[in-house]
């Protein structure tokens, strides 16, 4: 709260577009990425930023053509390395991308950030690529909230590809999915994965599986049940990708960059596509209309009394009718 006041939301806009450069600074696109860094920053301590950036007369109308794409999966699978030679065959294409990587430094494969810095080097200072690790503990609101206002930000620079990293088999698949246009589920080949993944019941989550790490074990049999655990019953819907890569190798790396692409065409040719993007847009706005309307839901609990809340404790009262009864208040009152 204390940053919100600090930050001139207006004139941090004005680097973002470009009207005006971050001080010190003489080339213009250098500084609006600069300036994107700077935002994100921001962004960790105060997720409602984005919203008062984004809703800013000199972005108004601007439309984001980015294509977000989630990479996900267990610590040390591979997600780094494989983003790194991404970015690199996207480079290829003469297309810009961005690179936000969501806590990094998980405990299991440790020092990550120092490997990642190392395996990133080479696009450090290629203008058409951004690359910003995000800490996942950030204060309210947490990963979501601040990565989507990033990837939101990254796409008004006009990022052709935004490419975000989070670690995790579980609850923030659900998160990177609704994140992401196409959403990449990275594992490693007998590793016990697939019994957690079948657990965890996120099998169905993503579009693209890619089985890492095939240079050090057969990845036949987890493709094998990974083909015929993900294959839709309708035809018509889109039929995840599983893929074999080794980024040691570096092989697998054109086939992973043609399924995103093939992913693209479907969402953005294909009636079902279509379907799938309007859902992702509505939960969008779901989750929107939530962080708006919050600020307000947070006033109206703090105005419970004290025997209201000692109830719900001492279990004589559900919450959910202290919250009906709320939710009274709280539609008289608009
Ligand atoms: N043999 C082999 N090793 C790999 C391959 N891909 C990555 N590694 C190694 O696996 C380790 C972890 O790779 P990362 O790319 O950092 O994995 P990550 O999924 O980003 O890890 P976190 O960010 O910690 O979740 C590193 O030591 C890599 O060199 C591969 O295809 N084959
Ligand atoms: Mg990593």
């Amino acid at each position: 709260m204390i940053i919100q006041r600090t930050v001139d939301v207006s004139q941090l806009t004005r680097q973002l577009t470009g009207e005006i450069l971050v001080e010190g600074m003489s080339d213009a696109w250098r500084s609006r990425i600069r300036a994107l860094s700077r935002a994100i920053t921001f962004l960790e301590n105060d997720p409602l930023l984005a919203m008062n950036v984004l809703a800013n007369e000199h972005f108004a109308g601007q439309a984001c053509h980015s294509r977000v794409i989630g990479l996900t999966g267990l610590p040390g699978a591979g997600k780094s390395s494989l983003t790194n030679l991404m970015v690199r065959a996207i480079r290829k294409s003469q297309k810009s991308v961005a690179v936000l990587a969501v806590d990094p430094s998980s405990p299991l494969s440790g020092g990550a950030v120092l490997g990642d810095r190392v395996r990133m080097q080479e696009h450090f200072r290629d203008p058409g690529v951004f690359i910003r690790s995000m800490g996942s503990r950030g204060a309210l609101g947490g990963v979501a909230r601040s990565t989507r206002g990033a990837i939101r930000l990254a796409g008004l620079l006009g990022f052709d590809y935004i490419l975000v990293e989070t670690v995790g088999i579980g609850q923030s698949e659900s998160e990177i999915v609704e994140l992401a246009d196409t959403t990449v589920l990275v594992l490693m080949p007998n590793s016990g994965d697939e019994v957690q993944l079948m657990k965890a019941g996120v099998l169905q989550l993503a579009d693209v599986y890619v089985v890492n790490k095939s240079d050090i074990a057969n990845p036949a049999r987890m493709m094998n049940e990974l083909h015929e655990n993900t294959a839709p019953s309708d035809i018509s819907h889109w039929c995840p990708r599983v893929l074999a890569t080794s980024a040691t190798n570096e092989q697998g790396i054109e086939d992973l960059v043609q399924a995103l692409e093939d992913h693209r065409i479907y969402e953005t040719t294909h009636p079902k596509g279509h379907e799938v993007r309007r859902e992702r847009a509505t939960r969008e706005i779901l989750r929107a209309l939530h962080n708006v309307i919050e600020p307000d839901f947070i006033s109206a609990i703090n105005t419970l009394k004290k025997k209201e809340l000692e109830d719900v404790i001492e279990g004589k009262r559900p919450a959910l009718s202290v919250a009906h009864e709320l939710a009274k208040t709280f539609k008289r009152s608009h």
